[in-house]
Parts: C-alpha cells; structure tokens; sequence
C-alpha cells in the first residue's frame, strides 16, 4: 500500500498583522507596528502551496480562525454587541486587541503533534493539538485547532484525536515545530524525537527568553500517542541557542526520512544523541541515518535566526531524490548561499534547492516549514481524511480568487479598531465556508 507525506499548510488570515507579541522570537519583535499586507502574504503562502502541488505532493490546508477572537473577549468580561466590545477594547487594551486579532494560526507546524500509524502501538494516527501556552494570542488557538483538526481528520477510527494537554505551568507544548520523525521509508517505524527547551521542574533553561516546549508535555504526548519508548529520544534543545532568537527547534535542525540537518550548538548532549539515534535507527529500519551537521563557522546561529536556513522544507519526490525549500533570505546571505551549494554538491538525498518568498511570514518569524503540519497516511488512512480540505488545481485557483477579492492590500496596527475589517473577515471566512463546504467549524453567524 502506497504511504505519503501530506502537507497541510495554514492559510494565512485577512488580519495578518505585525504586533510584536512573540517574545523571544526577533523577527516578529523587530516588525513590532510595521505596516502587514495580507494579501501578499496570503498569495505568497499560497504560492508555496501551489509550488509543492506542481512537484507532484499532496496537499492539504487548514483554514483561518476566526478573528477577532469574540469567545475569548466574552470570556473575558466584555459584553454587548461586538461593534460596542471593539471600541472597549481597542480603547483601553492595545495587548489584548492584538491578541485576539493575530493570524499566527497559519503556522500549522505549531497547530499539533502527529504520530503515524508506523509507530503507534494500536496503529491509529494520534493528534494531539498544541495547548501552546507560552504565548497568551496563540494559546487562543488551540480550541479552534482541536475543532478543524477533528473536522478534517474525521474518521476516528483511523485517527485518534486527543484534547490540547492542560495549560498548568508545567506542560508546555508547541507541536509538531518540537517534533522530529526519522524513517526510512514513510510507511515504515520511525523514531520519535521529541524536542524540548526545559523541564517544569529542574535542570538548565535559558536565561533571557522563555523556552515554549517543555518535557513534561513532550513525555505525555509520548504516552498518549502509545509510542514505544524504543522509538522514542527525548533531547534538550540548547537553552543557549533559545537565548539567541532560536524559540522551535524547526528554527535550528530539519529532516526528512533519513535525513537529518541541524546545528552543532543544537542540542545539549549532542554526542550521546546522535549515538542513541542511529542506535535506534538501524534497529527497527535496518540501515543508518544520514546526518549532516552545520557547524556554526559554517553558519553562526545569529545568521541561522536571520536566514531560517534550518526552517527549509524537506520534501520527497516519487523519484526518491529530495527538494529543499529554503526561505529567499538565504540567498541574500553569503554563508547560508554556500551552505545551500555545497548540500546540493555532496552525496545526501537533495536533488534541488529552491528559493521561497515568504516575507510576510517571515517578518513574524514564520519560514516554509512553519507553514505546514505533515501527516503521513496510506492509502487507506486517505480515506479518513476530509476531501474538502485537500488541494487540487482547480481549488488553488478558487483560494487565490478568495484572497484577491477579500484580503486587503495593507492593514496598520490602527486598522484594526476599525468595525469595517470584522465585517470584511466574516464575509471572508463565510464565503470560504461556503466554497469548500467546510463543516461547522466557525461559532459566528452573518
Ligand atoms: O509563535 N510568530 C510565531 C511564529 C511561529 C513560527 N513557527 C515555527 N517556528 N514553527 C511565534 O512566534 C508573531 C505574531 C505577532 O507578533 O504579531 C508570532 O506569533
């Protein structure tokens, strides 16, 4: 039976904007109040869309939440009519206006953690979406995740969905930007590495910035996915790198089947993983991983936040051979650019590296990579997915049509005060609902 790789990339939403809310993420803080254009960042996501479609992938997409967010601002004590909740908001509480305005659900790498049925001991898909806690406007997402994935993903004989795990101050879980799948083949067991910043509890942490994915949460997923601790490597990102700019792990290494890139400043513990993974590897594939180590003379970590070099999207074609999608930036960068030859030289899987424009994301600290979460099914697990949600030609052309005729060309920071753009979102999201026969998976009525 055939087994594939899907990408489902996040849609970039009509209030793609810039509030400075990541901390710990320097793009996104340096773009603090910049002018957004959603539009562009919109088709440019969905370019990349496009791009993978025409290499032959399958393709998915998981649509924007709504924004603003009314359910958290009802939660939060405001009450009336939502033109009279804006101007309290926006009014007294710029924080919370951002907040429940952000469009940072498009980076569905953060949405949840997928396990595959290769590597589960009741051989169902597990999804666990992300409780993202770290981050008060992206912990607003994870209801409406659990609820489109649940939509998407529907036949729960085949997956297995569990609820985003308590927001405690202990389980601190970002999905699938923390999560490394290693096989030879997708059909085949993977190992299931598990990438977390700290402990709730004890042990090294960074010292500037938060780290966003905690053990505690990464060991309950483990459990929950009913993976086999043999299939499993829990490894501590480096709190060092986390001070530099470096918030996922998806900023810092890559892979795709065998193939393993990441950084030498990584990792803590760096030597005893490696031995550990390929360990691991040759037993339950049979054959030895390809890891390729980026030293930082070769690229410092500072060039690597830069660039997102690490956040490229590996992908494999029907011919075996990979394609690199690396974010255009690294061609403006000398190291990253010499970098990018000499992998496409050496003997590794990549066939081609190709450059991906994505500067609306990137400007908020999301590259290629981030824009998607990966799912592998067969052909019988295929059947489990909702069609609605998975791409074709046809309906790419239907999504650029949507965004030209209802994303606006620029949104300032005061825009969004303005009771015009909830209206133009709704009419969006409704018209969107419509198209593709979505489901129910918005609470508002027109
Ligand atoms: O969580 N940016 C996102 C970027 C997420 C990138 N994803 C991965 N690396 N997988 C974040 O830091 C910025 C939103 C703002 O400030 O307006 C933001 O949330």
């Amino acid at each position: 039976m055939k087994t594939l790789e899907i990408n489902f990339d996040g849609l970039i939403g009509p209030t793609h904007n810039f509030s400075g809310l990541a901390t710990g993420n320097l793009a996104a803080t340096k773009s603090k109040f910049k002018t957004s254009h959603p539009k562009k960042a919109a088709l440019e996501g969905l370019a990349k869309i496009r791009l993978l479609h025409q290499l032959g992938l399958r393709q998915g997409f998981v649509p924007p939440q709504e924004r603003p967010d009314f359910i958290t601002l009802r939660q939060l004590g405001f009450i009336g009519n939502e033109k009279a909740i804006l101007e309290n908001v926006g009014r007294g509480n710029e924080n919370l206006l951002a907040r429940v305005y952000s469009s940072s659900f498009m980076w569905t790498a953060n949405a949840a953690t997928v396990s595959p049925s290769a590597d589960t001991k009741d051989r169902k898909i597990h999804i666990t979406p992300a409780n993202l806690a770290t981050l008060p406007h992206r912990a607003l997402e994870a209801p409406a995740t659990a609820r489109v994935l649940k939509e998407i993903f529907f036949d729960q004989k085949i997956f297995q969905h569990h609820p985003a795990l308590p927001t405690d101050a202990v389980h601190f879980d970002e999905g699938a930007a923390n999560h490394l799948r290693m096989c030879a083949e997708y059909a085949g067991p993977g190992i299931e590495i598990f990438v977390y910043g700290k402990s709730a509890v004890s042990g090294v942490r960074p010292r500037k910035f938060v780290s966003r994915q905690s053990l505690e949460a990464s060991q309950v997923n483990v459990k929950k996915h009913k993976l086999r601790q043999e299939q499993v490597i829990c490894v501590q990102q480096n709190p060092k790198v986390i001070d530099e700019g470096v918030f996922h792990n998806d900023v810092i290494a890559m892979n795709n089947q065998s193939f393993l890139i990441f950084h030498e400043d990584a990792f803590v513990g760096k030597a005893g993983f490696l031995k550990e993974l390929q360990a691991k590897f040759s037993k339950f594939t049979g054959r030895s991983c390809l890891i390729e180590e980026i030293s930082k003379k070769r690229l410092s970590v500072k060039e690597a936040v830069k660039t997102y070099f690490f956040n490229s999207q590996l992908v494999s074609l029907s011919n075996g051979r990979m394609v690199m999608l690396s974010p255009q930036e690294c061609f403006e960068s000398a190291p990253a650019r010499s970098l990018i030859e000499e992998i496409v030289q050496k003997d590794n899987p990549v066939q081609k590296v190709m450059a991906i424009d994505l500067r609306e994301s990137m400007l908020n600290g999301g590259g290629p990579a981030c824009l998607r979460l990966r799912v592998v099914v067969n052909e019988k697990e295929l059947s489990g997915i909702r069609e609605n949600y998975l791409l074709n030609e046809k309906k790419i052309r239907q999504l650029e049509n949507w965004i030209r005729k209802h994303f606006r060309e620029q949104l300032s920071f005061a825009d969004l005060r303005d009771e015009q753009l909830l209206k133009e979102t709704r009419t969006a999201l409704d018209e969107l609902t419509e198209l593709f026969g979505l489901g129910n998976i918005y609470d508002f009525q027109i």
